[in-house]
């Protein structure tokens, strides 16, 4: 699945995911020699080109994007491919303009969701991230060793001014020991260096440098520092109360929104290095027992059906263990942040609906 050789110009790569015929992603789908002619000499203030973009969907035929932005402004300077990729993964019809409405987290106070799972049998833990880019800087293709290092900077800076629920300390991944990392991933708190995708985009180089997590006292809510994102905030805790995780998560990003600029665009929403991300940038999720749905075909049908994705245990390209499933939200672009969550919540109450009928 991963190539071993490195493609040395745009041509090469070219030829080779228009050759495979078993790949399926979003950029093979839609890259067509005339789109490589238009932008083969283009290239952005950060030096990013087309390479830089499909490298790891070249690399890695299994992809399901393909693609992904090497810095915000490759969104415009590469928008005859990233269009239609963006178009396919968040369901906006191949004719429609790409937009996306502003910023709205809904009334916190009427919510209209509470707990998933009041009786605490199949919900293990509830999570909800979002990613955000410092508006001057690159995404890892064309990022430099300096400007990480920058970011990991201004991004704890941010971080010394958190209070109450969000006060909590910064752990970077620079001398902190394998244990402690080992068991924070296995835990589900950190990432690490073993996303081939990412690594063939750039993502793992000058590691761990510039890298690490904060959390608060409980690990309720973290933010991971300069790994696939340059942010990814995150609010997350046991069993299935959403609207709990969901509110300290409004409240985080508002107060990290006072002490830093994030890229955005008004037809894009906030700026992720991957198109899967854009928009609102949320991902809401649960982990959750269905070994009966999901031993059935009905459980591919009921995701599609509520705009659903399933993820294995440790995240995207993991697989699943003892039927527990992470169950999220699919679409981030076009809708906004509380009517992708009350998406999510509608497709997991359906689930856990099916789940109870099987058993
Ligand atoms: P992301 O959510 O940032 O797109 P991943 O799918 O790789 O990325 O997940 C990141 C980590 O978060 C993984 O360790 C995953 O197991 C964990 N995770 C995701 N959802 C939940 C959840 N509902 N409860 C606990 N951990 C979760
Ligand atoms: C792929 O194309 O499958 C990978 N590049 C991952 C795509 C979506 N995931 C992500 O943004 N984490």
């Amino acid at each position: 699945k991963e190539l071993s050789w490195t493609p040395e110009n745009l041509d090469d790569m070219f030829d080779h995911v228009s050759k495979a015929k078993d790949c399926k992603s979003l950029m093979k789908k839609y890259l067509t020699k005339d789109i490589v002619d238009r932008l083969r000499e283009k290239k952005t203030e950060h030096g990013a080109t087309l390479d830089d973009c499909i490298r790891s969907g070249v690399m890695n035929l299994d992809s399901g994007v393909g693609i992904y932005a090497a810095d915000p402004e490759s969104y415009t300077t590469f928008a005859d491919i990233l269009d239609p990729v963006i178009k396919d993964y968040h369901k906006i019809k191949s004719n429609d303009t790409i937009s996306h409405p502003a910023a709205d987290f809904g009334d916190l106070d009427n919510l209209g969701f509470t707990d998933l799972d009041p009786e605490g049998n199949m919900i293990i833990s509830t999570r909800i991230r979002v990613g955000r880019s410092h508006k001057e800087f690159a995404f890892p293709p064309v990022l430099t060793k300096e400007d990480r290092e920058k970011m990991e900077k201004i991004t704890t800076e941010a971080f010394d001014g958190l209070e109450g629920e969000l006060k909590g300390s910064y752990h970077p991944l620079t001398g902190m020991t394998k244990e402690t990392q080992d068991q924070l991933t296995a835990d589900h708190f950190l990432f690490n260096d073993h996303d081939r995708f990412l690594k063939a985009a750039g993502g793992y180089k000058d590691w761990p440098t510039g890298r690490g997590i904060y959390f608060n006292e409980n690990k309720t809510f973290l933010v991971w520092v300069n790994e696939e994102d340059h942010l990814r905030i995150i609010s997350m805790q046991k069993g299935g109360d959403i609207a709990a995780v969901y509110k300290r998560l409004v409240n985080a990003i508002r107060e990290m929104e006072k002490k830093l600029t994030f890229a955005h665009a008004d037809r894009l929403g906030f700026l992720t290095f991957c198109p899967s991300n854009l928009g609102t940038t949320l991902r809401a999720s649960v982990h959750i027992k269905i070994p009966h749905l999901s031993s059935k075909k009905e459980f591919k049908t009921v995701c599609d059906k509520f705009k659903l994705q399933a993820r294995g245990i440790h995240g995207e390209h993991t697989e699943s263990e003892g039927g527990i499933y992470d169950v999220s939200n699919k679409r981030r672009l076009g809708l906004t942040e509380i009517e992708a969550v009350k998406e999510m919540v509608a497709g997991v109450q359906e689930i856990i609906k099916m789940e109870k009928d099987l058993s």
